[in-house]
């Protein structure tokens, strides 16, 4: 067959499935690809105007905005999106961007509208055979293969959204581990054993020696997650078994939910979502709560246990946030994305008189390491990073990413896994930004990717530190103009288990005979991403945590919901003023703020173990605490698998917006309802803020109400 007869059997292809004999993308311009090399003339052809646009005034100022715009019902459409938009920083930088008329998150949102698709919002359509796509209508009710709608939603549900959720916080507790392992073999990687009791306490809880030099525990320990992780799916989870509470193992053994080796489980879950395996919906909600487990045992808490083990346990102290902190005179790094692996390597570095001489002999104040997004909550946290003279603060969240980037000053931009959006090639190109990727697992076009090598973490930061220099000098040579917005926000942080336990005294009674005395009637945790939604966008975040703290219940954040709280004051010890008389009461006395960042997406492994510690200390199970989970603003994978997570440990579990599974009421039910009859937890959905709060409430006081207080 020659090229030519190749080409037209495409084209007929083409021809017979959409009508026309092309491929649709051929009627796009490079202008709609994230390829760098298709952007040469990018610095030309869009012009930037850091003059042009409406200013944000001081911080003070725009806390009192804040809190009168979201009392008004004005999230919607209209006016969207510097309605949801409450970041200063992020409003002006906004402003900049889509007058430049470049491509960015929020403009895209509105150009999805309305054709976002309601079979898919409902999880009524499927893609899997090659019989489909199938959308399921009154007139049409099952899939050619003959799954029905209920089939399919479940499927929908475990398939796309929970599967990939666990399999990505399993893969960071893998490389995690990876890097303790290189801890205890390669002391020349720069890779440091900050806390070696932490280390011994979980290395004991594990059935291992630790007794044994920290060096070669290190390497135990590590071992002993990956084969845990890489056991077979039939074989109970060691790290489960060692790790959760004890109630909660019965029942999960009782309900067939307790897993065995986390990617085997991934895989066996995926095997049954194969067409025409499978069609009992409930079984792929129940299987759902058994990857849930998996996640946080095999994924989040252990994650957060190797983390602190490298990086040492958070310590409470006053940072700072947003895009203020960049200087124009200082070589800016930003590392992005949820595993600070390499990065706390490069602080370290980056904190050495070495470095900092050899920025200034490129002509530059110094050389500072900001975080973004979860990664960067991470950073703000632990001691071993926040203290250090080369880390530079937190910048926002993930929807700002394109916007930090068109401010000019950021020289490097390093990201590993996940939410480092497809467009930054572009941005990158045209504000002069060097990107690079740190693991093989994210490839952006047209960018530097470093393999992951924990053994050569000292080698690689180098690397990008001298990248950093390099980009510097090339924008100080051409003169770029840029715009800081001026914005910072004093935070309180470093919220965790440990710390909040020393803080209260050495143990979690003080907070006890506060719930007991009714002046913090429970607990919130509000986690997870942002959205570029009407009514969201960070907007959600804030409503429902500010009637929360209003209600006295105390709030803990991690991810984005993380950067919310810090640009609108709640994580400064003077938001105690906006809390009901009791919970201001108690935060006054401590001098905290009542919304206590742990930190990032991932850190809600600290969060169930602070809830777990709790249980134990009242002796009774997880799903007996007046407790409840809140993801106003979820987004992605991880944040539905985190949700099973909640629901097999017994807690109610808010997530907005809709996730897709209102196409069947048997999912609806079994999620909303049935699973809290076996003793699990449940999901949420609701859209509307006051509402929502409303739900906590009630839940709360019922919790409260079994458990004999008032
Ligand atoms: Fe991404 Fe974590 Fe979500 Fe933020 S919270 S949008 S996952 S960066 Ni983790």
């Amino acid at each position: 067959m020659s090229d030519k007869d190749i080409q037209k059997s495409y084209e007929q292809s083409a021809e017979r499935m959409r009508g026309d004999n092309k491929t649709f993308a051929a009627d796009l311009t490079n202008e709609d690809y994230n390829d760098p090399n298709l952007h040469q003339d990018i610095h030309q052809k869009i012009s930037v105007n850091y003059d042009n646009i409406e200013k944000s005034p001081s911080m003070e100022k725009v806390h009192q905005w804040q809190r009168e715009h979201i009392k008004k019902d004005d999230q919607t459409k209209e006016g969207y999106p510097l309605n949801v938009i409450i970041d200063p920083a992020m409003r002006e930088m906004y402003q900049v961007v889509h007058h430049a008329g470049m491509t960015n998150v929020f403009d895209r949102f509105s150009q999805q509208q309305p054709t976002q698709c309601k079979f898919c919002i409902e999880g009524l359509s499927c893609q899997l055979c090659a019989n489909g796509p199938c959308r399921i209508s009154k007139k049409a009710p099952r899939g050619v293969c003959g799954v029905d709608a209920h089939t399919m939603v479940a499927r929908n549900f475990m398939y796309r959204h929970v599967t990939i959720g666990t399999s990505a916080n399993i893969f960071h507790c893998h490389q995690a581990a990876r890097t303790l392992k290189a801890a205890g073999q390669h002391p020349e990687s720069g890779l440091k054993i900050r806390d070696p009791e932490k280390l011994k306490k979980y290395a004991d809880m594990a059935g291992l020696d630790a007794n044994q030099p920290v060096e070669k525990l290190a390497v135990a320990f590590a071992d002993w997650v990956m084969n845990d992780i890489h056991a077979p799916f039939h074989v109970e989870s060691k790290a489960v078994e060692a790790f959760a509470p004890t109630q909660r193992k019965e029942l999960w053994r009782k309900l067939g939910l307790f897993p065995g080796g986390g990617y085997s489980e991934v895989a066996y879950a995926q095997t049954r979502c194969m067409t025409n395996f499978t069609s009992d919906p409930v079984e792929f909600l129940l299987n759902s709560v058994r990857l849930g487990i998996a996640n946080e045992y095999q994924g989040l808490f252990l994650l957060n246990i190797i983390q602190e083990i490298l990086m040492g346990t958070q310590e409470i102290t006053m940072k700072q946030q947003n895009m203020g902190l960049l200087k124009e005179n200082m070589i800016n790094i930003v590392t992005n994305g949820h595993m600070p692996l390499l990065a706390h390597v490069a602080i370290d570095m980056a904190s050495t008189d070495e470095w900092q001489q050899k920025a200034k002999a490129a002509g530059a104040d110094g050389i500072q390491i900001l975080g973004h997004v979860c990664e960067g909550q991470q950073l703000i946290n632990y001691e071993g990073t926040h203290l250090q003279k080369g880390y530079g603060g937190q910048e926002g969240e993930w929807l700002s990413q394109e916007y930090l980037l068109a401010t000019g000053v950021v020289d490097l931009f390093m990201f590993d896994y996940n939410c480092t959006v497809p467009t930054m090639p572009i941005f990158a190109k045209r504000f002069g930004t060097k990107l690079l990727s740190t693991h093989p697992v994210i490839k952006l076009q047209g960018t530097d990717t470093l393999d992951f090598l924990p053994e050569k973490m000292k080698e690689q930061a180098a690397k990008a530190l001298d990248m950093a220099i390099e980009a510097f000098k090339q924008r100080k040579s051409e003169n770029r103009p840029t715009y800081i917005p001026p914005h910072v926000s004093d935070c309180m942080v470093g919220f965790s288990t440990e710390s909040v336990k020393k803080a209260l005294g050495g143990s979690f009674q003080p907070l006890i005979e506060q719930i007991a005395k009714g002046n913090i009637r429970g607990i919130a945790t509000i986690v997870g991403c942002t959205t570029a939604r009407y009514g969201q966008g960070g907007s959600n975040i804030f409503k429902i945590t500010k009637g929360l703290i209003e209600n006295n219940i105390l709030v803990l954040s991690g991810g984005c919901t993380s950067s919310v709280m810090e640009y609108t004051g709640l994580t400064h010890p003077k938001a105690a003023d906006e809390c009901g008389e009791g919970l201001k009461a108690v935060c006054k006395q401590l001098g905290i703020p009542p919304v206590l960042t742990y930190g990032a997406c991932v850190d809600i492994g600290k969060m169930t173990h602070t809830a777990k510690e709790l249980a134990d200390a009242l002796h009774v199970d997880t799903n007996k605490l007046p407790l409840v989970i809140g993801a106003p603003e979820y987004l992605e994978q991880k944040a539905v698998a985190d949700a099973c997570t909640a629901v097999a440990l017994g807690w109610l579990v808010h997530v907005a917006p809709v996730p897709s599974i209102t196409g069947s009421d048997v999912v609806v039910k079994t999620l909303t309802e049935t699973t809290e009859t076996l003793g699990l937890g449940k999901v949420v959905v609701e859209m509307d803020a006051e509402k929502t709060v409303q739900i906590y409430v009630d839940h709360i006081e019922k919790k409260r109400k079994e458990l004999g207080l008032h």
